[in-house]
C-alpha cells in the first residue's frame, strides 16, 4: 500500500490528508501528522472524504442538454466538444449584446477562484455576482476602506478577550478557530458571546449577550459610546493613528445602555459590563462572524463598527490583537489579486456592472478606491483586495437583468463551485432567471438542482486530485494532488483556460497547468511548488505595529473612523443604526402580527457543507432532514412535537422542515437549516430534486429596502415568520 500526502478541500481550512492508496484506489485516508497547520486533525465532514471521491452520484463526464431545460435528459460528450460548443455560443452572444451579456454565480471559496476573474476580465464582463455580497464582502470591503486591509489572521490563541460576534466556530470552523479559542481559554483568556442562540461556546462563556437579531450595530454604537465616555480608549493610538474621532463621538452620542438595551433586549448592565470587558483587555479580538454580514440593512456598518471597536481600543495590529498585515517574506508571492488581472477590464465595461449604480461601494469605483490606497504601501505589507471578494455586480440586479432584459439583456451565466438556487436569497427568481438564459454552464462535483437547469454540465476534480497554493497573510502552504483525476474529471484552471484559448486569450494563459501558476507565484521567493511542499510551507515573522513606520492602507493613511471612501461613494461616513424592515420594533406592525416569530436561517451544523455532503449516506444517517429548531414553550404553544413537520411561512414565502425543540432557542425566535435539497427525488422539474420545499431561500427577500445600502447585502437572518403544524 502506497501513502500520498494531499489535502481536503471540502471547506476552507485545507486541512492535510493522507491517501492510502492500493492499486491505484484510495482504501482509506487519515489525517496528515506532518502538515504545519493542521497536524493529523480531520473534522467529520473532512473523514467522508473517501465517500466522495467515488460516490457514485459523482459526475464524470461532460453533458450536454438534449430535452428541454429541467427535462432531466443528457447526452454525453467530449471535453473538446462542449468547450467548442460553449466558445462559440459566448462568441456569438458577446458579438451580439456585449461581455456584459456573461455573467457569473460565486459560491464561497473552495476553488481557485482569480481563474474565473481573469477570464471575466479578459472577456470584458463586470458581471460576476453571488454570495460574497454577503459573505465577507461586507466586511471585507468596509476594513479596507476603515483601515486598509481585512483582519482575517486575529490571533485569537494569545490574546486576553475573545468575543465570539455572530460566530459559531465549534460548528462553522471546527479545525480552526475553534481549537484556537480552547487553546486561549487556556491561556487565560476571557470569552463572550455576543448570539441570539445559546451556542456550544455561549454555554461555557464568561458573558453570553442574546442579542434581538439584526440590532448588533446598536449594541457596536453602545461599548464605542460608553468607551469613550469612561475614557477607556486607546488615546495614543486615537491621537495618532486615526481621523474622525470627535465626529464618531457625536453621532453615537445618543446610544446609552438604555437606548441600546431597548433595542437589543440585552440589559443596561450587561451592556456595560461587556464593553468594559472588551476595552480594558490587554488585548481583545473579535473574528470575523458571518451572524454580522448576513443581517442585511445593518450589515455593512456593523462591519464598520467592529473595525472601529478593534481601532479605538488600540487591538489592531498587536499580539492577541486584531490583525491584516502579511508577515514580509510571504508578502512577496504573487498574490490572487496579481493573477486576476483587473487591469484588463475596459473603462467603458466597468461601467455597465450591474448594480454599481445603486451600490458603488460594491463594485469598481469602491474597490479602485481601496485598490489605490493599498498600493501606497510597501510591497507585501497587505494583500491587496481581490476583486473577487469586494468588486462584484448585484445578484438581484442581474437576475432582474435575465428576466427583463433591462437595462441591457443577460443572456448567459458560468456557475462554478456555486448552488445559486439554494445559496442565492429569493429562490422564486433565482429560477425564472436561470429559466430565461439562453446558455447556461455549469462545472460541479453532482448533479444538483442549479446544475440540472444547464445546457451544459462539466465535471469537476476532487481537491485531492488537483494542487492548490494555499496563501494567507501569515503562511503559503503547498497542497499537493494525491492522484489522477479519475475519469474525465478536470479543475477550474483547465476549464477557463480552454475557454479562454478559444476566445482569443491565449496571450494570458501561458501556463498550461494550475501547478505552473504556482511555480510562477513563488518566483519572488525562490521557491517553487515542489520545493514549497518538500520544505512543507513558506512561514513568517509577524511585525507587529507596523503602521508606525508605513502608515494604513487608505486615503488619509489613518485608520478612518469616519470613513472617506463612504463619504465620497454617497454611503453614511459614519455607522447609522436601522431597524430590519421585518421586526417586532418596525412600524409594519401588520407583519408582527401575521408572523410573530424572529428567524434566523442558516447556524451552522455538522458535518453538512451549505447544500452538500445530501448524497453522502452517512451525513444523511446523521441529520436525514432539514430541521427547524425551537424553543420547547413556543412548539407546545403551537401544538408541536419533536420530529413534526411543520410549515414556516414569511411573507416572502413558505417551505416545511422538521421541528427540533431545543433551549438553545429565544421563545420568540426560530433558526432554520439552509441550503436543503433532496438528491434522491427526481431531477426533472417541476420538483428539481425537491429545491423548492425546504430551501430557507424561498423565505428571504433580497429587494433593495432589506439590503444594506453602501453594498446590497441582503438578509438570510434578522426575518419575521409563522410556524405551523402541517
Ligand atoms: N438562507 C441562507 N442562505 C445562505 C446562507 C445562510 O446562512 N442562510 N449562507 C450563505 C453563505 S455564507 C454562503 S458562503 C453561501 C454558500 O453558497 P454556495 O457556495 O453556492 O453553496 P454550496 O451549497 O456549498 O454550493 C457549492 C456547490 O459547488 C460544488 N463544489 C464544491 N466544491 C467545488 C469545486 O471545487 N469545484 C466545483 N466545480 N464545484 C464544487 C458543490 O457540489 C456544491 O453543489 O450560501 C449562502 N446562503
Ligand atoms: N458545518 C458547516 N461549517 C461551515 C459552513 C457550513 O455550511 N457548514 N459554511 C462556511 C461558511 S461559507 C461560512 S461564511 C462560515 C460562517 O460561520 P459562522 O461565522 O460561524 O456563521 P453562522 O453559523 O452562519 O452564524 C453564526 C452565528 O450567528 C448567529 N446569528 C444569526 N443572526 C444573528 C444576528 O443578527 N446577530 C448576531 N450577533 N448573531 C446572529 C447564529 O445564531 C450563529 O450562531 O461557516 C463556514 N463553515
Ligand atoms: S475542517 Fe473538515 S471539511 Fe474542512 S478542510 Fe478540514 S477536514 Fe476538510
Ligand atoms: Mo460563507
Amino acid at each position: 500500500m502506497e501513502t500520498r500526502r494531499s489535502y481536503c478541500g471540502l471547506c476552507h481550512p485545507r486541512c492535510g490528508m493522507l491517501l492510502h492508496i492500493d492499486n491505484g484506489k484510495v482504501v482509506k485516508i487519515t489525517g496528515d501528522p506532518d502538515h504545519p497547520i493542521t497536524h493529523g486533525a480531520l473534522c467529520e465532514r473532512g473523514r467522508l472524504m473517501l465517500d466522495h471521491i467515488y460516490h457514485p452520484d459523482r459526475l464524470n463526464y461532460p453533458l450536454k442538454r438534449v430535452g428541454a431545460r429541467g427535462e432531466g435528459k443528457w447526452e454525453r460528450i467530449s471535453w473538446e466538444q462542449a468547450l467548442d460548443e460553449v466558445a462559440e455560443k459566448l462568441s456569438k452572444l458577446r458579438d451580439e449584446f456585449g461581455a456584459e451579456t456573461l455573467t457569473f454565480t460565486h459560491g464561497t471559496k473552495r476553488t481557485y477562484h482569480w481563474d474565473c476573474r481573469r477570464f471575466f476580465n479578459l472577456f470584458g464582463s463586470p458581471n460576476t455576482c453571488g454570495v460574497n455580497t454577503i459573505c465577507m464582502c461586507p466586511s471585507c470591503a468596509t476594513e479596507y476602506a476603515t483601515y486598509g486591509g481585512m483582519a482575517m489572521g486575529s490571533d485569537i490563541v494569545h490574546s486576553q478577550c475573545v468575543v465570539m460576534w455572530g460566530c459559531n466556530p465549534s460548528k462553522s470552523n471546527p479545525m480552526g478557530v475553534a481549537p484556537m479559542v480552547a487553546a486561549a481559554r487556556k491561556n487565560g483568556a476571557k470569552l463572550m458571546v455576543v448570539d441570539p442562540r445559546k451556542t456550544p461556546e455561549a454555554e461555557k462563556a464568561d458573558l453570553w449577550l442574546q442579542i434581538r437579531p439584526g440590532t448588533d450595530l446598536a449594541l457596536m454604537l453602545g461599548w464605542i459610546r460608553h468607551i469613550i465616555v469612561t475614557d477607556l480608549y486607546d488615546k495614543d493610538f486615537v491621537a495618532n493613528h486615526t481621523v474622525g474621532f470627535d465626529e464618531l463621538k457625536v453621532a453615537v452620542e445618543s446610544y446609552t445602555p438604555e437606548k441600546v438595551e431597548e433595542i437589543t433586549s440585552i440589559p443596561a448592565a450587561l451592556v456595560v459590563e461587556s464593553a468594559t470587558m472588551y476595552a480594558t483587555a490587554a488585548s481583545a479580538v473579535i473574528p470575523f462572524g458571518l451572524g454580522l454580514d448576513k443581517q442585511g440593512v445593518n450589515s455593512t456598518q456593523c462591519a464598520r463598527g467592529r473595525a472601529i471597536l478593534r481601532a479605538i481600543t488600540g487591538n489592531l495590529e498587536i499580539p492577541g490583537g486584531d490583525i491584516f498585515s502579511q508577515a514580509a517574506n510571504v508578502g512577496l508571492v504573487h498574490d490572487w489579486e496579481y493573477l486576476e488581472c483587473n487591469d484588463m477590464m475596459p473603462e467603458s465595461q466597468k461601467a455597465k456592472q450591474l448594480g454599481a449604480d445603486k451600490y458603488p461601494f460594491f463594485g469598481f469605483p469602491g474597490w479602485e478606491r481601496n485598490y489605490a490606497a493599498n498600493q501606497k504601501l510597501p510591497r507585501g505589507y497587505c494583500m491587496p483586495p481581490e476583486a473577487w471578494q469586494s468588486n462584484l455586480a448585484h445578484a438581484r440586479e442581474v437576475m432582474n437583468a435575465i428576466i427583463t432584459g433591462k437595462p441591457y439583456p443577460v443572456k448567459a451565466a458560468i456557475t462554478l463551485a456555486s448552488n445559486p438556487l439554494l445559496s442565492l436569497p429569493n429562490t422564486q427568481q433565482v429560477f425564472e432567471a436561470l429559466k430565461a438564459l439562453d446558455l447556461y454552464v455549469v462545472m460541479e462535483y453532482y448533479m444538483t438542482p442549479s446544475a440540472a437547469m444547464a445546457d451544459y454540465v462539466f465535471p469537476a476534480s476532487t481537491t485531492v486530485e488537483q494542487p492548490e497554493l494555499w496563501l494567507t497573510g501569515g503562511f503559503c502552504v503547498a497542497c499537493p494532488q494525491g492522484i489522477d483525476p479519475i475519469e474525465e474529471r478536470k479543475d477550474s484552471y483547465y476549464f477557463y483556460r480552454q475557454l479562454g484559448l478559444r476566445l482569443g486569450q491565449e496571450e494570458y494563459w501561458p501556463w498550461e497547468t494550475v501547478k505552473d501558476v504556482y511555480d510562477h507565484c513563488l518566483e519572488p521567493v525562490g521557491l517553487n511548488f515542489d520545493k514549497l511542499a518538500e520544505q512543507n510551507g513558506l512561514f513568517g515573522e509577524r511585525e507587529f505595529r507596523r503602521y508606525e513606520k508605513d502608515g494604513f492602507g487608505t486615503p488619509s493613511g489613518k485608520v478612518e473612523l469616519k470613513s472617506s471612501i463612504f463619504e465620497e461613494l454617497g454611503a453614511d461616513p459614519l455607522p447609522v443604526y436601522k431597524e430590519p424592515v421585518w421586526s417586532p420594533k418596525s412600524d409594519k406592525s401588520e407583519i408582527t402580527e401575521e408572523y410573530p416569530l424572529i428567524l434566523i436561517t442558516g447556524s451552522r451544523y455538522m458535518p453538512m457543507y451549505h447544500s452538500e455532503q445530501r448524497q453522502i449516506e452517512k451525513a444523511r444517517k446523521k441529520v436525514p432532514d432539514p430541521l427547524l429548531s425551537i424553543h420547547p414553550d413556543t412548539a407546545a404553544e403551537l401544538g408541536l412535537s419533536e420530529g413534526d413537520w411543520a410549515v414556516i411561512s414569511s411573507p416572502h414565502g413558505s417551505i416545511r422542515q422538521r421541528v427540533h425543540i431545543t433551549d438553545a432557542m429565544h421563545p420568540k425566535m426560530v433558526d432554520a437549516q439552509h441550503s436543503w435539497w433532496f438528491p434522491e427525488r427526481n431531477e426533472k422539474l417541476p420538483d428539481l430534486f425537491g429545491v423548492f420545499e425546504s430551501n430557507t431561500n424561498m423565505l428571504c427577500p433580497d429587494s433593495p429596502e432589506f439590503c444594506s445600502p453602501e453594498i446590497g447585502s441582503w438578509p438570510h437572518s434578522a426575518l419575521m415568520c409563522k410556524v405551523e403544524r402541517e
